[in-house]
């Protein structure tokens, strides 16, 4: 396949914050020059303490350790909130949709922002809670879920968001491992219409934490919940009682802000942590530059904030920038598969960040859905969470953006805090399914598996070589796995766990992780690509790639494809895909196997769990391990019973 290219739009190099020659040339101050170009960036914040130390890293044993602008001190909060009421304090701050398209939609301000915030840091203090104490949030995407977190930043609380799709089991495991006193949750969530009962999961995961002292309870849906005496409060009723004044503690750069818990390959999840001012920093550079933010623009990112998604780009980046961020209660393909563009709409939102699966799912509907709608605000679109296959891509770019809008496909984790690996959308051409470029101070690498670095067009292992402000600190309670996962692999470099291809350009083509790397007759390649082939046959809406034990190629390819609805599987169209997939990548890519599925395994956040596919790969389901985080279970029986039985 010829490879396209997008020029950057016209105009958009003029009008962009940052064009061609301005990323060349602060791209390379901040790699030759870090600690004067962070110097600089950091003052994008008010600090009480001004720093005087910058960096202060290395990924190396010994003196392993990273802090950034570690003798300054700040609130989040008052970054966040106060510094922006004396000129916009009417600004909407949160433009709320809820899941049901007729009830009312809320508008707050950062004035009123700024009061919750206080009132409910204040009912925080009067629970006992301060500084370093840990506050579990379990809300789905209320105002509240934001008012709670920016609270506990202002307290110097340390907040730990748990999706609210999470099982009670995951919930208890992630209180316990962080030793919270205390959680926020609400009577019911809402979400397509269907009712999520967070209170019952709460009383029933509290069975296992006998440490927690306060449940705080907001009204959502009015539904009857127990309430335990001396143990659960109403949140309006709580907050009713307090000042809407609170002062701001002030923090260390390197005080933690957060925990968010996050799956590797193996062990149980773990408690990512992200400090206070590096962090800061990072979300909010990150998202002025990377979305091209103008004050005053409407900007919605559909995650939840149960992901680091939402942590920097629905609260923490978009306030610090003053932004006016839209939180959206409900999903893509309700009560329609037009909703999406219908909130465009509806609030004049200028910049669109979304995740691919929901795409794939968007797409599978039909362009009529998204035609139907005006979007005419729009000017930039994001894509984050997973390689997006370049027939999404141009879905995406043609249909919703009428060729209009930019894509920035931005590749990040949790544990990087912020986008590392992005287009900007006045400087950079565009390659559908390539991330593109480094962020400013961004210094990615590629190694083969001895950890030799591989130069020029090549494809390896994604390392980081060098430390950036919103890099994580440490694994919550266990410093020692922070280190063995990240820095062992490769010595002094931290290792992402995604593969990667660079080409002539120096565009980055996430390949997908490495543990989904297969090897055929000794040749490497990343399933993402055999995935990407399959989707892109318009019969196709979407597909999994595992590697299956092959007698004679070592591994063999099987494949799991989900067809558009309207398409019924059969042999013909097994042998078509399978010819289909010899013609966009070669034969060494034939599929060994493929299984038409209803459905893929997915978790809540959308991400396809490959560690059940590859199992049925293997035929090896005896155990398919912790099966707990499926947002339907129900989806891996139709699979087992229709595997193929390997010989
Ligand atoms: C932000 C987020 C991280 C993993 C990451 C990679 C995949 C994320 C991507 C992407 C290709 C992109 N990923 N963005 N792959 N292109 N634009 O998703 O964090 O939930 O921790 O996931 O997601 O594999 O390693 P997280």
């Amino acid at each position: 396949m010829g490879e396209v290219v997008y020029p950057v739009p016209t105009g958009w190099d003029q009008a962009a914050l940052v064009d061609a020659q301005a990323y060349e040339a602060m791209y390379q101050r901040s790699i030759e020059a870090p600690e004067a170009f962070w110097n600089d960036a950091a003052h994008r914040l008010d600090w009480i303490r001004p720093f005087t130390r910058v960096k202060e890293t290395s990924f190396h044993e010994p003196d392993f350790g990273i802090a950034w602008f570690a003798d300054g001190t700040l609130n989040l909060t008052a970054n966040a909130l106060d510094r922006h009421l004396e000129r916009n304090g009417d600004r909407v701050a949160i433009l709320w949709e809820p899941d049901d398209p007729s009830e009312p939609h809320r508008e707050i301000t950062y004035n009123e922002l700024h009061a919750d915030v206080c009132r409910f840091a204040n009912l925080l203090k009067a629970r006992g809670i301060g500084r370093g104490d840990r506050v579990t949030i379990y809300l789905p995407m209320v105002p509240e879920a934001a008012v709670a977190m920016l609270a506990c930043a202002r307290i110097g609380a340390i907040h730990s968001i748990v999706f609210a799709g999470f099982s009670p089991d995951a919930l208890a495991g992630r209180i316990i491992d962080c030793d919270s006193r205390i959680v926020v949750t609400a009577d019911e969530g809402l979400r397509g219409g269907k009712r999520v009962p967070l209170k019952a999961n709460v009383d029933d995961a509290l069975r296992q934490c006998p440490g927690v002292e306060t449940v705080v309870v907001l009204r959502r849906t009015g539904a009857l919940v127990g309430a335990v005496d001396g143990r659960d409060i109403d949140w309006h009723e709580g907050v009713a009682l307090q000042s809407s004044d609170c002062d701001i503690e002030e923090m260390n750069a390197e005080d933690p802000l957060f925990i968010l818990y996050t799956s590797g390959s193996t062990g149980k999840p773990k408690g990512v942590l992200h400090t206070t001012g590096g962090y800061a920093v990072w979300a909010s550079i990150t998202h002025q530059y990377v979305f091209d933010y103008h004050p005053g623009q409407i900007y919605w990112c559909a995650a939840d904030i149960g992901w680091v998604t939402g942590h920097s780009y629905v609260v923490y980046g978009p306030l610090i920038n003053g932004a006016t961020t839209v939180m959206f209660e409900g999903v893509p393909n309700f009560p329609d598969p037009s909703r999406f563009w219908q909130v465009v709409d509806k609030f004049g939102v200028e910049i669109f960040y979304g995740a691919p699966t929901a795409l794939r799912a968007l797409m599978r509907e039909g362009d009529d859905w998204v035609r139907r709608t005006n979007r005419k605000s729009l000017r930039l679109l994001g894509s984050v969470g997973e390689p997006i296959n370049p027939e999404a891509w141009e879905w995406y770019y043609r249909v919703v953006g009428e060729e209009r809008c930019p894509i920035v496909d931005t590749w990040w984790q949790t544990e990087t805090g912020g986008i590392m690996i992005t287009p900007l959308p006045g400087a950079t051409d565009l390659k559908p399914g390539s991330a593109s470029r480094p962020f400013f101070g961004v210094k990615p690498a590629l190694v083969d598996n001895d950890g030799k670095e591989v130069m020029g067009a090549g494809e390896g292992c994604l390392v980081m070589t060098d430390s950036w402000p919103g890099q994580m600190r440490t694994v919550w309670g266990d410093h020692d796995r922070f280190f063995q996962t990240y820095f062992s692999t490769f010595e002094g470099m931290y290792f992402t766990g995604d593969g990667c291809r660079r080409d002539a350009d120096g565009y980055y083509w996430i390949t997908g992780r490495i543990d989904d790397v297969i090897n055929v007759s000794g040749h490497r390649m990343g399933t993402a690509e055999i995935e990407s082939a399959l989707v892109a046959h318009s019969k196709v809406a979407e597909s999994a790639v595992v590697g299956m034990p092959h007698d004679i190629k070592g591994q063999g390819i099987y494949a799991f494809v989900t067809t558009n609805v309207e398409v019924t599987p059969d042999e013909a169209l097994r042998k078509e895909l399978i010819q289909w997939v010899r013609q966009e990548i070669g034969p060494i890519a034939t599929p060994d196997v493929i299984q038409f599925a209803p459905a893929l395994p997915k978790t809540r956040s959308g991400k396809i769990m490959r560690r059940i596919l590859r199992k049925i790969g293997e035929n090896d389901v005896t155990n398919l391990g912790d099966t707990s985080t499926l947002a339907d279970p129900s989806v891996v029986d139709n699979l087992l019973a229709n595997r193929r039985q390997l010989t």
